[in-house]
Order: C-alpha cells, then structure tokens, then sequence
C-alpha cells in the first residue's frame, strides 16, 4: 500500500501494479462453450449471412428484452446508421452532445444535421426541456442516450416526438439488460440499438443489434443490413452489408450464458467503489437506482476540484502512472470534436451541463478483469492523492515536464473517443 506521496509512481515509486487494468477490459464467459461453437461453426462450413447462431443470438436477444425483433448487426454505429434511414429521418435530428462520438457520426454519415441538446446533470442523459427548444421545421427526429445504462426520461420523449410528429430512436449501447419503470431498455421509442463491443460488459467481440415491436420496421431493416437483398438475385431496397458474422454471434451466444455472472461482478465492484470513494472529499460516484435493473458496467466518478484541490486530469494522470487506465468519456463533448467543432464553433455556449460534466468525469476500471484487492488499492492511491491535494498539485507543477508526457498521451487517448 502507497502511504506517502513519494510512493506514487508519478513521483518516482514503482507503479501499483506490473500490469494495466483497463475501463472496458472484455468479459470472457465460458470458453469451452464458445470454443465448442466455433468448432460446429467450422464444421458446418456456415460463417455469416444469417447462419444458425445468429438466428439463435437474436431470438435470445429478443425474448430477453421482451420485444418482437432483434436483428443483430456487425456493430452498433452501423445499427445506427442503418435505423436512421429506415426511420426516414432527414434533415436535422436532436441528439445529446454528451455521448460516444458515433452517435452523432451516424447522421453526419448520411448528411443529417445532429442538433446537440444538453443534458441532465444527474442521470447525464439528454434534458427534455431543452429538447423542445431546438425542434424547428428541419427536424425530423430525437436520438436519446441511455449513457451509464441510465435510462432517459422516456416518458416526456415520447410525448415530444408523438406530439411534434417526430421519430424517436435511442441509442441503448451501454444499457443492455438495464430496465426503466421495470420494463427493460429495448423496448421504447420506434427502435433502440445495443452495442455488444468488447469494451460493453457483454460483447460479441464486435456487435450491435436494433430492437423494435414495429414489424415493418423490422422487416426493412432486415433488408437494409443485407444489400435490399430479398432473395437470391432479388435487391428490392438500398442497402449496405451491416451483417453479424457467425464467430461474432458464437461469442454472443456464450456470453450470453453468463450474463448474471458478469453482473454480479459489476455490482459487486461497483459496492465495494462506493464504500471506498466515499470519504474522499470532491470525489463523487454516481449512484445507480437500485430499484431497477443494472449492468452495473460503468464506474463513474465526478471530481470536483474545489473540494478535491486536485484536478480531474492530475487524478488521470496519477493512475496512469500506477497503470491504472482510467478514462475521461465523453470528453470533451462531440460538439468540440471535428467535424462539428467546424461546423458550430459555438455550439457550447447553449450546452452548460454537457460542459461541466465531460470536464468532471472519471472512469474506473470494472469487470471480471478486476477484483476487490485491485479496487481497494486504486481507491487507497485517489484518497493518498486527493489527501495531499495542494501538495500534489504544487509537485505537478514543479515536474511539469514529466507532467506533460503523461497528460499528452492521456489526451491522445481522449481524441480518439
Ligand atoms: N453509442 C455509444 C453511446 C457508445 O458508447 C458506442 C461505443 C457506440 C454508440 C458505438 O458502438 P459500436 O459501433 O462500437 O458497437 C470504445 C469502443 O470502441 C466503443 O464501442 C465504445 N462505445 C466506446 C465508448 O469505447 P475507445 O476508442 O474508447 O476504445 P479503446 O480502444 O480505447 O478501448 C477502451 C479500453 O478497453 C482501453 O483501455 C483498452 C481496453 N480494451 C479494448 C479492447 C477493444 C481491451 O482491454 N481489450 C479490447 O479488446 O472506444
């Protein structure tokens, strides 16, 4: 255990630990299933276009959601993209600055204006009032996302968008096997999308799918996902190749088998975060509603630098140095990266929350990759740094050089997000 500052690898001591601990680290369920399943897949000679496992990945998905189509896709930007156009949306649509930069990419992608909308400071997910604002005759849609797996006021986007005849589409990436109002998050809006990447706690290696009860829908995104085709020799749509492939889908599959295991990790991580963080002033992690269903995947912490005497990017940089790879998402906010940082230079002045909060926000590693010995020692390093706050700062600055190195590569990192 570090117990002077001086131990901190930043300052010159030995990092905590040999190897890197990751937000976004990947769950391995079962292996023997899944290696089991790549074996029949290579015997059946059948490695994508609508193969066996993907018809059974989608049934599972569906039935867990509670909804009448899944079609499974290659990722979830594509997922995106392709519900996007086969919602007909055009034009502008409302989305969160705050989130994944694919979101917004998967309008521009398709020369649709994303209208950055801010969000609520608690729950971090688009702010209905200030939806309404933004609607003008050009808008034809809303995109909510339920970041954390916090689940949008549905309930007043869905007034919005049936009262301004507009369509509702969420991005649920991080929100798989999440509930609001103990219905689970698939099942809202005309369509939702789930992302199954490494880095979500149930992945697919690669992955995504769209959810829907609308069966036209369903049936034209179908098409949509594989060229228009309706059959051998027969393309009677637009379409491009957002198919899942069979290896991705044997990976879903055995995933799938542990996804309470992988859960009950998460939560077990995510208690033993809150217990440690709480005494550390300026140092705040976001509560979860427990009444409501939870993948627990997302360790989020907000600093707040009064309290702390220690920025945000110093605790970064700390952790990087004890190879910790904590992360700051969504920063800085689609609206400061190009091409829409470009387009709306001042597109910041209405979106005050989404501001402070990418300037706040912390990730901590979770998953089955990390365990409670690990937690505690990444929690004893923020609390020997926060502790001695206007030390460390004072340190930092005098070693500013060192400083430097390793805040550039933590902001390389936060380009790419
Ligand atoms: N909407 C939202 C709200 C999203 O968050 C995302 C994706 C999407 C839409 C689009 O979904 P997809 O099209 O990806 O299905 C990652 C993921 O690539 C991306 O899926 C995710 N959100 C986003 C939030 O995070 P990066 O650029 O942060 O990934 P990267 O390479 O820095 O990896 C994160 C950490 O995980 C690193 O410390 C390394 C570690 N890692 C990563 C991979 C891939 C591993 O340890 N093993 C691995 O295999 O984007």
């Amino acid at each position: 255990m570090k117990t002077s500052l001086d131990d901190l690898a930043i300052f010159g001591g030995s990092p905590a630990f040999p190897e890197t601990l990751h937000v976004g680290r990947p769950n391995v369920g079962n292996r023997e299933l899944l290696m089991s399943k790549i074996n029949d897949m290579l015997d059946r000679r059948w490695f994508s276009n609508n193969g066996p496992f993907v018809q059974e990945f989608e049934r599972k998905i569906a039935e867990h959601v509670g909804v009448k189509h899944c079609i499974a896709m290659c990722n979830a930007t594509v997922a995106l993209e392709i519900s996007i156009r086969a919602l007909g949306m055009e034009g502008e649509v409302i989305i969160p600055s705050f989130t994944f930069v694919a979101t917004a990419h998967a309008l521009q992608w398709q020369e649709i204006t994303p209208v950055f909308c801010d969000i609520d400071p608690e729950t971090h997910t688009i702010d209905p009032r200030q939806v309404e604002r933004l609607i003008t005759p050009r808008t034809t849609g809303i995109i909510g996302v339920h970041v954390w797996g916090n689940s949008c006021d549905v309930d007043a986007l869905s007034e919005i968008a049936e009262r301004r005849n507009l369509k509702l589409l969420f991005d649920a990436a991080h929100a798989f096997s999440c509930s609001h109002n103990d219905q689970m998050i698939g099942s809202f809006g005309d369509a939702e999308v789930f992302s199954f990447h490494a880095t979500k706690f149930f992945n697919s290696f690669e992955g995504g799918a769209v959810v829907t009860n609308n069966d036209e829908l369903a049936a034209k995104i179908r098409l949509m996902k594989n060229f228009g085709f309706a059959g051998y020799d027969n393309v009677i749509y637009i379409g491009t190749n957002g198919k899942m492939t069979e290896p991705c889908a044997a990976m879903g599959l055995a995933s799938f088998e542990s996804i309470e295991e992988f859960i009950s990790v998460n939560r077990r991580n995510y208690e033993l975060y809150r217990a440690e963080l709480v005494d550390i002033p300026g140092v705040t992690l976001m509560e979860f509603d427990d009444s409501e269903r939870r993948n627990y995947q997302y360790i989020v912490c907000e600093i707040d630098q009064t309290d702390a005497r220690i920025t945000r990017d110093e605790i970064l940089a700390i952790l990087w140095k004890e190879n910790v790879i904590a992360r700051k998402y969504f920063y800085p906010g689609c609206h400061r990266m190009e091409p829409y940082r470009s387009y709306y230079p001042h597109a910041g002045l209405l979106l005050e929350t989404t501001e402070t909060v990418a300037s706040r926000v912390l990730l901590l590693p979770n998953g089955t990759a990390v365990g409670p010995g690990e937690i505690t020692e990444i929690c004893d390093i923020i609390r020997l740094a926060v502790n001695s706050g206007l030390e460390v700062s004072a340190r930092l600055a005098s070693t500013a050089g060192a400083f430097a190195v390793v805040k550039a590569s933590v902001a390389a990192v936060a380009v790419e997000e």
